[in-house]
């Protein structure tokens, strides 16, 4: 079903949203929506992009060479997931050197998740497991997320998502076959990544200022708290079979509820965290910096090139 052009334009973006439609770059938007995508496509971006250091210092140390090459496609993969989304936020106007920029001077966020330490191999495991699994339950309502160019980048970033939450399963499956030395890591692992996956999801609904207004525009599909729980739900039976125990006293099943109970999230470390004081802030935007200034020559090169080819098409065309 297409929604018939409007005399308003207001009507026409209010009765696209109202009919689960989807809104075009080439559409009229309410300036508060053009911001909200903007904010959240960039966010997921920037989470993409600095999400490839905590596994990408494994990348040298994989065990084998299986290893390797998972681990590399994994990273690769990430960068690739990053280079959609801010193509996504390019199509709302907005400039890709600006974010980047806005990333590496702490004016725009990205995910608390990134600013923890990969401390061994079994948290590349408990990664994919975890952080994968929970940007997969967040991420795949987004598939139907009202903005046709960031919800049809979400489709093919879930794709390879699940791929992600497999390898890392699967890593973690092996390495619990393996020696008391391993199964230690990787409980060890699951003790330090637990708490802040479900900080993933975002603060609870009563202090979550962008909810209300991203469910009304169907931007988000489910609140933040809605999510944490699908997250808890669908973990704890994985880490049953994974044989770890997941570090929550309180977390039990609640039949009246039809759900797992489980312990408060620490909001104030969250906090913290988003604030710019996590374990590792300081040292993933630094990398990044340093990342960013080594590709000058390459963006230069690049849009050189660019400017020499419109060049000759403009002479052939005369
Ligand atoms: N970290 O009002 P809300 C991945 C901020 S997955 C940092 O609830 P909203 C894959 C929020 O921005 C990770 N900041 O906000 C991967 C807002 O601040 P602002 C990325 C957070 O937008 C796996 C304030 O708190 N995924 O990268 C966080 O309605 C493995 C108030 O919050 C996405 O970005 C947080 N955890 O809901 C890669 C998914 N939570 O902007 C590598 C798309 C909240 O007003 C390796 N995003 N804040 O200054 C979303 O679904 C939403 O934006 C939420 C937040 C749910 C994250």
């Amino acid at each position: 079903m297409t929604v018939e052009p409007m005399a308003e334009p207001r009507d026409h973006f209010e009765a696209t949203i109202a009919a689960d439609q989807r809104i075009e770059p080439r559409d009229w938007m309410p300036e508060g929506y053009r911001k909200t995508m903007v904010r959240q496509i960039a966010q997921h971006a920037h989470s993409e992009i600095i999400g490839m250091q905590p596994e990408g210092n494994w990348i040298t140390r994989a065990p084998s060479l299986r290893r390797k090459a998972i681990l590399l496609a994994k990273v690769q993969d990430e960068a690739g997931h990053g280079l959609y989304l801010y193509s996504a936020a390019e199509t709302l106007g907005v400039d890709r050197s600006d974010l980047v920029e806005k990333l590496i001077t702490g004016r725009q966020k990205y995910s608390s998740i990134f600013n923890y330490p990969t401390l061994s191999f079994a948290d590349v495991g408990v990664i994919g497991w975890l952080v994968d699994g929970a940007a997969i339950c967040n991420q795949v309502p987004l598939c139907r997320s009202s903005y046709g160019p960031y919800a049809r980048a979400m489709i093919r970033i879930c794709k390879e998502e699940s791929f992600h939450q497999r390898q890392g399963y699967e890593l973690l499956m092996t390495m619990m076959s393996g020696t008391q030395a391993q199964r230690d890591m990787v409980q060890d692992a699951t003790n330090r990544w637990w708490w802040p996956s479900l900080m993933m999801f975002g603060p609870p609904d009563e202090e979550s200022p962008n909810t209300a207004q991203s469910m009304a525009w169907k931007i988000k599909r489910h609140t933040n708290d809605e999510l944490r729980q699908r997250f808890v739900d669908m973990t704890v039976p994985q880490a049953d079979k994974l044989g770890v125990t997941l570090p929550d006293p309180d977390l039990r099943w609640n039949a009246e509820r039809g759900h797992y109970d489980f312990g408060a999230v620490d909001w104030s470390e969250f906090k913290r965290v988003i604030a710019g004081d996590g374990p590792c802030n300081a040292e993933r935007i630094a990398h990044r910096r340093r990342a960013h200034e080594d590709g000058a020559w390459v963006r230069a090169a690049a849009s050189a090139h660019a400017a020499k080819r419109a060049e000759r098409v403009k002479e052939a065309a005369r």
